[in-house]
């Protein structure tokens, strides 16, 4: 993939933000795998990422979690840094393979000791915990047993949810169950770039079902247990996708995208039922999603939000290169085709108006309360002669985006909070260290923090608008 500079106009210094000001959550997020290291300590057991990063070739530079970025050594320094950027939150997630190792049985008490103490520091220091509880550490144990595409894991993951909601359910209110299904299943099973690394369609939509249904068992779990106040969701990754042209084609493939990768989700976890256009086109693929009675009431339950990860949006052609309109499998053609928009050094398209158009679909079509859970841009800082980080095009890219929330919400859609993506930089998956997202940098050999000069931009910001 190739990154390419941003000619986006640069943001300004900060300012207010009126639309959101008031019953507004300003945050920034982070999870488990991503930033904590010590893998191996307290009763942690591997998980699928610790047993892919081990496979050559999967992640760039044969990076892993290993260390990351020391958070489980250094977790109250980096709690007063969140406290000093000003924000209401902080959204992290837990590792499973540290509270239950290897995914059944007891709960480890030093595993669920280290959140004990982050919730804990968190709320001394006024900021509130938004805890999810799946950002994609399965244990290795339960992959072993087939993983998602196995319905058992759904039930595992329920009790696991459950044994960790009665540890912090007495200070933790937010919760989210998983975070984005949608990289789980079909990155980590179809496409097999992400950890467990299979490839097989039918196995990812198993799991989409799967993952789907450990939601809604975990959300009854939790709601059984729940005596006091409990704000629980679900988190998508989710953009706004478009036809290419006007021709039917065109249409067709936009409406493809939208059904395996927007309905497919929203349509069960609101609705209650499978979009009947995709599962009008499943059988052609050989796959019949396996689906039990209740299952859809199960995964129903109603949502008290949903958290909605925002990168890009993409809008589809139902034609190749070269005009064909059947892939090599001979399943219709569905093809992004760029905008010419910048993009980020992930090589994705910088497009702020596909969050508001998205914010406003939710609200027209699902109505449920949104929560920006993750927004933000991996570019290719330069660390200047002072060591400070002038980051221009991240502080670019956060003030058009929260400029899109703001006119979301003017347009009437309910979105209640917004998390920076991320808090620090850090391990970024397949692109291992390589790719850096923080408004915080970390020197990886140092463990030393800088905020970015995004991250005092996004800190000036919550202040203004919260008229400080
Ligand atoms: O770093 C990831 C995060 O773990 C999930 N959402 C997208 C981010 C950027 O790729």
């Amino acid at each position: 993939m190739s990154s390419q500079a941003t000619t986006t106009a640069p943001a300004g210094p900060p300012r207010a933000i009126p639309e959101l000001a008031e019953n507004f959550t300003w945050g920034v997020a982070t999870s488990s795998y991503q930033i904590e290291g010590a893998t191996d300590v307290d009763g942690r057991t591997p998980s699928i990422w610790d047993t892919f990063c081990r496979v050559p070739g999967a992640v760039v530079n044969a990076d892993n979690g290993d260390t990351a970025c020391d958070h489980y050594r250094l977790m109250p320094e980096d709690v007063r840094l969140i406290a000093d950027l000003g924000v209401d939150s902080y959204r992290f997630s837990l590792a499973w393979p540290r509270i239950q190792p290897g995914g059944k049985g007891p709960i480890n008490p030093k595993g669920i000791a280290f959140y004990d103490r982050l919730v804990d520091t968190l709320l001394e220091r006024g900021l509130t915990p938004w805890a999810t509880l799946y950002h994609w550490d399965l244990p290795q144990e339960l992959e072993d047993a087939g993983g998602w595409p196995e319905r058992d894991t759904a039930y595992r993951f329920a009790e696991y949810a459950e044994m960790t909601y009665e540890a912090l359910g007495d200070r933790v209110t937010n919760w989210t169950t998983l975070n984005e299904p949608w990289c789980s299943a079909m990155l980590g099973y179809h496409e097999g770039i992400h950890a467990p690394g299979r490839k097989n369609f039918g196995d990812a939509l198993h799991a989409v079902h799967h993952l789907l249904l450990g939601h809604g068992l975990a959300a009854q779990r939790i709601r059984a247990k729940a005596t006091n106040e409990l704000n629980l969701g679900i988190v998508l990754n989710l953009g706004h996708g478009s036809a290419a042209t006007e021709s039917e084609l065109d249409k067709e493939a936009a409406r493809r995208s939208d059904a395996l990768g927007t309905r497919l989700y929203l349509d069960a976890l609101v609705h209650g039922r499978y979009p009947e256009d995709l599962l009008a086109e499943l059988p052609s693929h050989g796959i019949a999603l396996p689906v039990l009675d209740g299952d859809l009431e199960t995964i129903s339950a109603p949502l008290d939000l949903l958290g909605v990860n925002y990168y890009s949006s993409h809008q589809f052609s139902g034609t190749d290169e070269r005009g064909g309109t059947r892939d090599a499998d001979g399943h219709p053609v569905v093809r992004p085709v760029p905008f010419g928009l910048p993009r980020t050094a992930m090589d994705w398209e910088i497009v702020p108006s596909g969050l508001t158009k998205l914010l406003l679909r939710i609200q027209r079509d699902y109505g449920v309360p949104t929560v920006v859970t993750e927004n933000g841009a991996a570019f290719d800082d330069r660390v200047a002669e002072d060591g400070s980080v002038p980051d221009a095009d991240r502080t670019s890219y956060l003030a058009r985006h929260l400029a899109a929330v703001a006119e979301a919400r003017a347009g009437g859609a309910d979105v209640r909070g917004y998390f920076a993506w991320s808090l620090f930089d850090n391990f970024e998956w397949a692109e291992g260290y390589a790719k850096r997202f923080g408004i915080v940098r970390v020197d990886y050999d140092s463990q030393r923090r800088t905020v970015k000069d995004s991250g005092a931009w996004y800190r000036d910001t919550v202040r203004l608008t919260r008229g400080g």
